[in-house]
């Protein structure tokens, strides 16, 4: 097992540099940090979740992903400074006693290599239904009122839904991770860009009847999220702050899997660099978003 690692926030990493810090804490960390095997790709890459827990039973969970879209780079960067934060800092003990956390920094491996090594801005999967085109939107292939808005039936569409919901892999993977966990409170999943700290539901303009409470935790975060540089998020349901678009992950998980506090975040910026956000925002962006998490992390700790 890896004793070293090749991660660091001043750069981009690749599929294999992100698993290898997972791998290095594993074994660096041995009673703080695991590694679980929950499935595989389309393409054939081992998906591995850390699961960072000092142990015991019964402790609220925060389940955290990023890279469902593969070009969202900053996505993957800004989960693995989190992890980092969390299990290296030393400064977050009391956090670590209270909750179990499960994260997967990359949760559409195919996409994010194909990012890397064939074309920077590719969004979808990497599937094939026998059709010219490839690939899901994975964010549109989740089962909760799937197809009904925001997604297109073409497999060339940047938003194909999928020929069914649960059609792709990563997907039914990253479900049952989650549904495998028995007191998640919250799930935050990563994209970029356009500084949004949003929740559902993205199927109906309709608010879930307890978006009270996740408008409120959504406000102490984001207030610590400015405080850090300055960056202007906003709040709201993803359908009147963004877009309506239905078979997305954090629909999922308020609506069938049970967890409260579900949100989408789009990280930096708001359009000038876009998803190729420079490396030198990397820790600033990290840092801001760390905060962020770290308020979200400290209620679950009461949950
Ligand atoms: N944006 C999200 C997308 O999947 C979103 C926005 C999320 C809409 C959740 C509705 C529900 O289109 C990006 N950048 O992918
Ligand atoms: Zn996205």
């Amino acid at each position: 097992a890896n004793v070293k690692h090749d991660m660091d926030w001043t750069s981009y990493h690749t599929l294999d540099e992100i698993n290898g810090y997972l791998d290095y804490l594993a074994t660096t960390y041995p009673d703080l940090c695991s590694i679980e095997n929950i499935g595989t790709s389309y393409e054939g890459r081992t998906m591995n979740m850390l699961k960072i827990s000092t142990g015991g039973s019964g402790k609220p969970g925060l389940f955290i992903d990023g890279g469902i879209h593969a070009r969202e780079w900053i996505a993957p960067a800004t989960v693995t400074y989190a992890i980092n934060q969390l299990v290296e800092s030393g400064s977050y003990q009391d956090i670590l006693d209270a909750v179990d956390f499960y994260i997967i920094p990359s949760i559409n491996p195919d996409g994010y290599v194909y990012s890397w090594e064939h074309d920077r801005y590719w969004r979808k999967t990497r599937s094939n239904y026998g059709t010219l085109c490839y690939g899901c939107d994975p964010n549109r292939n989740w089962s909760f009122h799937w197809d009904e808005i925001g997604a297109s039936d073409n497999p060339c569409s940047e938003i194909y839904a999928g020929p069914s919901p649960f059609s792709e892999i990563e997907m039914v993977n990253v479900r049952d991770a989650m549904s495998a966990q028995s007191n998640l409170i919250s799930y935050l999943t990563f994209h970029s860009y356009s500084q949004l700290w949003m929740y559902p539901w993205g199927f109906t303009t309709d608010l879930p009847e307890d978006w009270q409470d996740l408008d409120n935790l959504a406000s102490d975060a984001v207030d610590a999220l400015t405080a850090v540089h300055g960056t202007h998020y906003e709040i709201g349901s993803s359908t009147n702050t963004i877009y309506a678009a239905a078979g997305g992950s954090d629909d999922w998980a308020k609506g069938e899997g049970g967890v409260k506090y579900a949100y989408t975040i789009e990280l930096r910026d708001t359009g000038n660099w876009g998803f190729d956000l420079p490396e030198n925002q990397i820790i600033p962006t990290g840092e801001e978003t760390w905060a962020g998490i770290e308020v979200v992390a400290r209620f679950v700790a009461t949950q």
